[in-house]
């Protein structure tokens, strides 16, 4: 096991990571960049080092200056958190070649499923459910109109270097293929510098539902259950909740073992997640696979009550899974309200700056994954999340009872946060209900962009 590991990140998920090692007896070792030099969080760690100026690409994002961190701290491991270089590939084998353990899966694994074309092809090799569409790119001078009838409209046209949502283009009938499918191009070629195109069936009204992963470098994989991330604005997650409201066990149960079939079919190992689409019908597709912990990881962690960042690390260090499938029990029920630096009221315009009131919740079944503090000022350089509330309890009605008690006993001053908005979501009858896909927030709040 490793005396040492390096965080290559920073805030909640750095003292995460912090704090599961001293759970495993590993000193951590933390670095800062000049935006965050003298957060309270970096006390935590047994060494602090300096890797550079704010911006991200001089600091946490500098694959040479994190590696010389974790040379000049004896560090025989780095955790890269989630987001920076946590699915970079090339950060994973540039610690493979220097003898660092990267805590997280292989560069292969990583390859073969960030490429959406591959990703699909190991899914559908796996027979896990895709979205019907053009099998690859659609090149020039292809016949859109038969492969739009083939599909059945609506069809949705993608670009293959966009995501999250970006380059998206519905098209309802035949009248406005053509125009859509050479504006889609323009666009991607603008906005990506790549103008290459798919096509897909379009799923009305979908919910995002994603399997929690975790396998280990011996052949293991093991499924910990789903999470349903359907209320997103602009695909920023800002609500998670397991188990998924209103989900008929056996289609529970299918999405699940598609998740480890096709993480197998990928020689998947550490911690990962493969999300869905679930259409109105319970039909549902895969369309792709984070190769990382996630924000919302600590959602499954409260259900299952196991510590996904302690496994892996057990993982990275070549321990077996110390679980079989059937230890898996999702037990109650867990909701994660994301309070991020940003004014709802201002259309969620990002709202750094020095907290001068920090009074959090507290009480049975309540979890607060947090680096802030009063006193502390929320750098303007990174993401807004500030905080991750997390409420368990037996059932989803007691999980929301107590969600609203604790957004209402949470006072934060200084800075704008998603607190308000959290405290309506949660008042919600469709929400309450468990009524909610992935055009909630849109359909019920927010102004179209
Ligand atoms: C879709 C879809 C409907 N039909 N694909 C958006 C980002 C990317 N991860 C996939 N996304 C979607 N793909 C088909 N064929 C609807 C979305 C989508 C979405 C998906 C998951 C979570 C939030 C979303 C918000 C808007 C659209």
């Amino acid at each position: 096991m490793f005396s040492r590991i390096l965080v290559a990140n920073r805030g909640e998920i750095a003292l995460r990571v912090i704090r599961a090692c001293h759970d495993l007896g590993i000193e951590a070792v933390a670095v800062y960049s000049e935006a965050d030099r003298g957060a309270p969080y970096l006390d935590a760690a047994d060494e602090r080092i300096c890797i550079g100026p704010a911006p991200a690409a001089e600091s946490y994002l500098n694959i040479p200056r994190l590696i010389s961190a974790a040379e000049v701290s004896d560090a025989q491991a780095i955790h890269p958190g989630y987001g920076f270089l946590s699915e970079n590939a090339h950060f994973a084998q540039v610690c493979r070649d220097c003898h660092i353990e990267f805590i997280g899966p292989p560069p292969e694994a990583m390859n073969r499923l960030g490429n959406k074309n591959q990703a699909r092809k190991l899914a559908q090799s796996a027979g896990v459910p895709v979205v019907p569409g053009s099998e690859g790119l659609i090149e020039p001078g292809r016949d859109v109109t038969a492969l739009a009838r083939q599909i059945g409209y609506p069809v949705l046209i993608k670009a293959a270097a966009g995501g999250g949502g970006r380059g998206m283009r519905v098209v309802r009938d035949e009248a406005s293929l053509q125009d859509a499918i050479s504006s889609a191009r323009q666009e991607a070629e603008a906005a990506f510098k790549d103008g290459s195109i798919y096509m897909e069936k379009y799923i009305e009204r979908p919910r995002h539902i994603e399997v929690q992963l975790l396998g280990d470098r011996h052949g293991n994989v093991i499924h910990l259950w789903e999470r349903d991330c359907s209320l997103q604005r602009r695909h920023q997650k800002l609500v998670e909740e397991s188990p998924a409201p209103n989900l008929p066990d056996e289609v529970r149960r299918a999405i699940c073992e598609s998740a480890v079939r096709l993480a197998r079919e990928a020689g998947y190992y550490s911690a990962g997640t493969c999300e869905f689409l679930l259409a109105q019908d319970y039909s549902f597709y895969f369309i792709e696979v984070n190769a990382r912990i996630q924000v919302e990881h600590p959602v499954t962690e409260l259900v299952t009550g196991v510590d996904l960042v302690r496994e892996q690390i057990r993982v990275a260090a070549n321990q077996k899974l110390r679980y079989r499938q059937e230890d898996i029990v999702s037990r109650g029920h867990a909701i994660e309200a994301r309070i991020n630096a940003e004014d709802p009221a201002a259309n969620f315009r990002p709202s750094p700056g020095l907290i001068t009131r920090w009074y959090p919740p507290g009480g049975p079944g309540i979890r607060l994954d947090t680096h802030a503090c009063a006193g502390y000022r929320v750098p303007p350089n990174y993401d807004s999340l500030v905080a991750k509330l997390l409420v368990h309890q037996p059932t989803r009605d007691e999980a929301l009872a107590v969600m609203r008690r604790a957004l209402a006993e949470f006072v934060v001053e200084g800075i704008r946060t998603t607190i308000p908005i959290h405290r309506e979501i949660m008042a919600n009858e469709e929400f309450a209900a468990g009524r909610v896909d992935t055009t909630f927030l849109e359909r019920t709040w927010l102004r179209p962009e």
